[in-house]
């Protein structure tokens, strides 16, 4: 059983969702970002960089216990153990995906919610920034998504995951998914998915 610590933020459902994706059994541990879980000292020693995801495999590589943190690193360590969403045929251009993910629609959308959510007196700078650099993301996308079924190529992959939850908070960084038809078709087939819809749905917050 893989032990989850995750919140529901988009990288955190990443990993639900691929661990819905694979069928592997997991448990979750939610740690409430909002209260300061992330910096426990037990949570620490799983992740030294104080933020969700995170997981412990018991059955690690060669069955030894492994803990890990990073989302990216995470999906590629699942699909690695699972031989699902991660094609060697393809690989390069999926993990270029998922990279693409990593250092840009993630940080860019985040600091977007910052910026037009988070705080209490909207900053005009910040938000006109990331909102720009947001939208230029979907441009990108939507280009690629044009002419492709997936961000990595033709069959769905850990790219299209890792990216899924970050478009589904389009409404938070003031991005019309109208204006973007091909990211619209893409995530409305990945969002079809019940694995999705499952992984979507954790952690259960009351
Ligand atoms: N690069 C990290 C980013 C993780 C991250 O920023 N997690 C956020 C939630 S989406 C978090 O834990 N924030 C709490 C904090 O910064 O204190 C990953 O992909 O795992």
């Amino acid at each position: 059983m893989i032990e989850l610590y995750t919140w529901s933020t988009p990288n955190g459902r990443k990993v639900s969702i691929m661990l819905e994706e694979c069928g592997l059994p997991y448990r979750v541990h939610a740690i409430n970002i909002g209260k300061g879980e992330q910096f426990a000292p037990d949570y620490l020693k799983i992740n030294p960089n104080g933020k969700i995801p995170s997981i412990v495999d018991p059955q690690g590589p060669e069955g030894s216990p492994l803990a890990m943190m990073e989302s990216g690193a995470i999906l590629i360590y699942l699909a690695d153990k699972t031989g699902q969403f991660l094609s060697q045929k393809n690989k390069y251009q999926i993990l270029q995906w998922l990279m693409f993910q990593m250092g840009g629609v993630g940080p860019m959308f985040g600091q977007a919610h910052h910026f037009m959510r988070a705080k209490k007196d909207e900053v005009p700078y910040g938000s006109e920034r990331y909102g720009n650099e947001a939208k230029r993301l979907y441009g990108v996308m939507d280009r690629r998504l044009e002419k492709n079924a997936f961000l990595s190529g033709s069959d769905y992959s850990i790219a299209d995951i890792a990216t899924y939850p970050w478009v589904a908070r389009h409404e938070w960084h003031r991005v019309d998914l109208g204006a973007f038809a091909h990211v619209k078709r893409w995530f409305d087939a990945i969002g079809a998915r019940p694995a999705v819809a499952r992984g979507m749905a954790v952690p259960q917050v009351t």
